[in-house]
């Protein structure tokens, strides 16, 4: 059976009764333009992909996922698919998660090795199967099964950096402390009330095999619920994953916060439970299912850039940091 939009699920139940009716011209009412809000720089072209495909008669899912392919086919993006930097063991591997509003169901892929679009393979988990979430070899295999492509996933710039990072001594890795990171993560909504929310990573440079970050996660780099609206979030995932970002701001949003209060206001909330947060890498974005928009960074030293599409109109924007 196909998923009902929020307008066709209240035109089956509305019968005749005054009340529903009234819901309904409120909803049609409220219908407004698609908005695409996507992280980092490399959300603009995304979200211009993303506008294309759901204007050319795509869904809203078909949208997202082809707007973060953009990314991902994108050698020059150092952080996200082909051409992301690998673990410390000069393997890429990556992590997404697309998460439907309508349906609450999302797919997600983690540790996927040799295949550049992961968000496409989370997108087949979703549609698919039974499963949400698909891991390292068996996500590899459920991909080759899909009909994707394996390849080399590194690039001659990718390699040359993992070499000249192995080759110093006094290298950071993980079992110290972070270093490159630009996820995409994109929410949306089709100017109907459906939302939907995707995330696509290579995943912290130099990780240690196996790592999984927030962003393939259901709550931490995607959540979407077309009662209230969608979050995604971008930066230090080995943190930001125990504060179960994406969903803790979609629940503000649902207890009555504009976008904007709930992502600075989960931000906020980190910060109370451990002041030492306020110099995290910690960067979210969340849209409402009427299409407000909301963006935050928790400090200025790493400041959220984010795209913004709507009405036509495509920008890039800096979010507002806490410290
Ligand atoms: C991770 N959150 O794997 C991702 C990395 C990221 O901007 O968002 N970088 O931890």
């Amino acid at each position: 059976m196909q998923p009902l939009d929020r307008r066709s699920f209240i035109k089956s139940v509305a019968g005749g009764a005054a009340l529903a009716t009234a819901d309904l011209e409120a909803t049609e009412a409220a219908e407004t333009s698609p908005v695409f809000l996507s992280t980092w720089v490399h959300g603009k072209p995304a979200n211009d992909r993303a506008a294309e495909v759901l204007r050319a008669g795509g869904s809203l899912l078909d949208a997202v996922e082809k707007g973060i392919n953009v990314p991902e086919n994108d050698p020059a993006v150092t952080s996200v698919g082909y051409g992301g930097l690998p673990n410390e063991e000069g393997v890429v591997e990556l992590d997404a998660a697309i998460m439907d509003g309508t349906r609450h169901r999302a797919g997600s892929v983690c540790c996927l090795h040799s295949i550049k679009n992961p968000i496409s393979v989370a997108r087949q988990v979703l549609e698919k199967t039974r499963h949400t979430t698909l891991a390292g070899e068996g996500a590899f295999r459920f991909a080759l099964k899909m009909g994707f492509q394996p390849e080399q996933l590194l690039t001659p710039e990718s390699l040359k950096k993992w070499l000249e990072w192995k080759s110093d001594p006094k290298r950071k890795g993980f079992w110290l402390s972070p270093e490159n990171h630009d996820t995409i993560g994109m929410v949306a909504t089709d100017g109907k009330g459906h939302v939907v929310s995707g995330c696509s990573t290579s995943g912290l440079a130099w990780k240690i095999p196996g790592r999984v970050g927030d962003s393939p996660l259901v709550g931490c780099g995607v959540y979407a619920d077309d009662n209230v609206g969608a979050a995604s979030a971008t930066g230090d995932g080995d943190l930001m994953t125990n504060y179960c970002t994406s969903v803790s701001i979609v629940h503000y949003m649902a207890r009555g916060a504009s976008p904007q209060d709930a992502c600075v206001e989960l931000l906020r909330h980190m910060v109370k439970t451990d002041p030492r947060n306020r110099s995290g890498e910690v960067c979210v974005i969340a849209i409402n299912s009427g299409g407000e928009i909301g963006a935050a960074s928790m400090k200025s030293t790493y400041r959220l850039k984010y795209a913004l599409w709507r009405d036509g109109k495509s920008e890039l924007l800096d979010a507002v940091a806490l410290y």
